[in-house]
């Protein structure tokens, strides 16, 4: 078992070369061990929350390591919310690994991943949502992405549910004084107001839990499958919307035979695009098990690029394909437009079909039409939210369902209090619902809140 009371040490920049390179030390020993690695003209122990330059050596042989920074963030004032010390040295992996076995030989050990931001939350520096927000923006792959995150760090969801929580602790304590007070028993308009307050509370959180929807996609990405009869160009618009020469494309028709997956950024959500083979009844070996291979990418995408060909119509192999859209989130592309650009005959195939999917015309060879496809994707996976980019979106399943537990214990606590139930009923549920709030943030017992909000009462209120 590892302790929290222990100095720990790890390298905080990327590995790899760099100009700079950075070792963080955090704990009771972090001031005194850096002291013994770093020499400069002035002491990091008289100058807290300085940047002072000197010399980084061996305490032993005195030898001399690299030259560079170091400052003291004296405890509580940091990350950590203990005594931290950051060394910034040249960014060379063997003098960041030499002094990091310095830090280790004098007392430290090595970090747990993760540990420096689990001390800042068993500090109360910052909260559990905001420990995510923080590991989320490291993890971040487009500028929305980091942006949510970012905001998420700083506190905003935590912020958000702080006045929800105060509403349903006070719901609870007035609930709570009529149990324990028999001659305050609840009449009925008192029911049916507080009744009406949390329903009103579980529509908000209920809001709030809905953003999930659009969240996921922004932080998971989604896996967007391209496919279609053969030679109708799935490759050349693999090509086009990764804006790389990727996919093999020729004129013959079975060109691709393996499906083929890289990542873009489109409208800032990550996506995972996967090229397949055409679907065709074939004698090929390889061909045939390449379009097994579409099958499995087609059960595993989020989003359907189905793709037509503008000049030669469809064929019975699209009619399956669009059955196979059924239940699914999929788009209708009508792919070298540059040829024929109608697209009326596809538009009343579907009719007949009794299928509405969203039409886009583009032409892979020429990069048109892409942008219009760009956004037909945005909008099909997170409707209008991505437009107006809100600061705050649900991301993260946990959230998620915690939100929901705290909804749906809300909606019991209402039935139990319109059905006339003791207070004792709606109690046990406005408590679960409570705690499940707190998980989100962390705030393991109930008990902490309650004494800090009772703390401000006074007897005989
Ligand atoms: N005129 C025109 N030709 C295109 C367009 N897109 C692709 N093509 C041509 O169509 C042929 C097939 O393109 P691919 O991208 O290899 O088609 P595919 O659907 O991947 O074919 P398979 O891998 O065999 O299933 C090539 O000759 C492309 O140059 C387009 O927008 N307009
Ligand atoms: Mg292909």
């Amino acid at each position: 078992m590892f302790s929290l009371h222990d100095t720990i040490v790890a390298i905080a920049t990327p590995p790899g070369r760099g100009g700079v390179g950075i070792i963080r030390l955090s704990g009771p020993e972090a001031l005194s061990l850096a002291e013994r690695l770093f020499h400069g003209k002035r002491t990091l122990a008289e100058h807290p929350f300085v940047t002072l330059r000197g010399v980084f050596s061996d305490p032993d042989s005195g030898e001399a390591v690299d030259d560079g920074l170091a400052v003291w963030f004296r405890a509580p004032r940091s990350f950590t919310g203990e005594d931290v010390v950051e060394l910034h040295a040249h960014g060379a992996p063997v003098v960041l690994q030499r002094l990091v076995q310095l830090a280790l030989r004098h007392g430290a050990r090595t970090a747990l991943p993760g540990e420096f931001t689990m001390r800042a939350v068993v500090n109360r520096r910052i909260d559990l949502a905001q420990a995510e927000g923080i590991r989320d923006l490291i993890d971040a792959q487009t500028t929305y992405q980091a942006q949510l995150a970012a905001s998420q760090a700083r506190g905003a969801l935590s912020t958000r549910l702080q006045p929800a929580k105060e509403e349903l602790l006070h719901t609870i304590v007035h609930l709570e004084s009529s149990v324990e007070f028999v001659e305050e028993n609840l009449d009925t308009d008192s029911r049916v107001r507080i009744g009406e307050q949390l329903a009103r509370l579980a529509a908000d959180l209920d809001a709030l839990r809905a953003t999930f929807r659009v969240g996921r996609v922004v932080r998971q990405g989604l896996n967007l499958a391209v496919i279609g009869r053969p030679n109708v160009g799935k490759s050349s618009l693999f090509n086009a919307l990764l804006d790389a020469d990727r996919a093999i494309v020729t004129d013959v028709p079975g060109t691709t035979r393996d499906t083929l997956t890289e990542t873009a950024a489109i409208a800032d959500i990550p996506v995972r695009l996967v090229d397949t083979a055409g679907i065709r009844d074939t004698d090929d070996v390889v061909e045939r098990l390449g379009v097994e291979r579409t099958f499995a990418a087609l059960a595993d995408a989020d989003l359907i690029l189905l793709v037509v060909d503008a000049a030669r119509g469809v064929a019975p192999e699209d009619d399956r394909l669009l059955a196979e859209t059924d239940g699914r989130r999929a788009l209708l592309v009508v792919n070298k437009t540059d040829l024929v650009g109608d697209l009326e005959p596809f538009q009343k195939w579907m009719e007949e079909k009794g299928v509405a999917l969203p039409l886009v015309g583009v032409s892979a060879r020429e990069r048109r039409g892409l942008d219009d496809l760009r956004t037909l994707i945005r909008h099909t996976v997170a409707g209008d939210a991505v437009d107006s980019r809100p600061d705050l979106l649900v991301t993260d399943a946990r959230h998620a369902e915690l939100l929901l537990e705290t909804v749906e214990a809300l909606v019991r606590a209402r039935e139990a209090l319109d059905a006339g139930y003791s207070e004792e009923v709606p109690l046990a549920d406005l408590h679960h619902a409570l705690e499940a709030l707190g998980e989100i943030t962390g705030e393991v017992t109930i008990e902490g809140i309650f004494d800090r909000i009772f703390a401000t009462f006074c007897i005989g209120k």
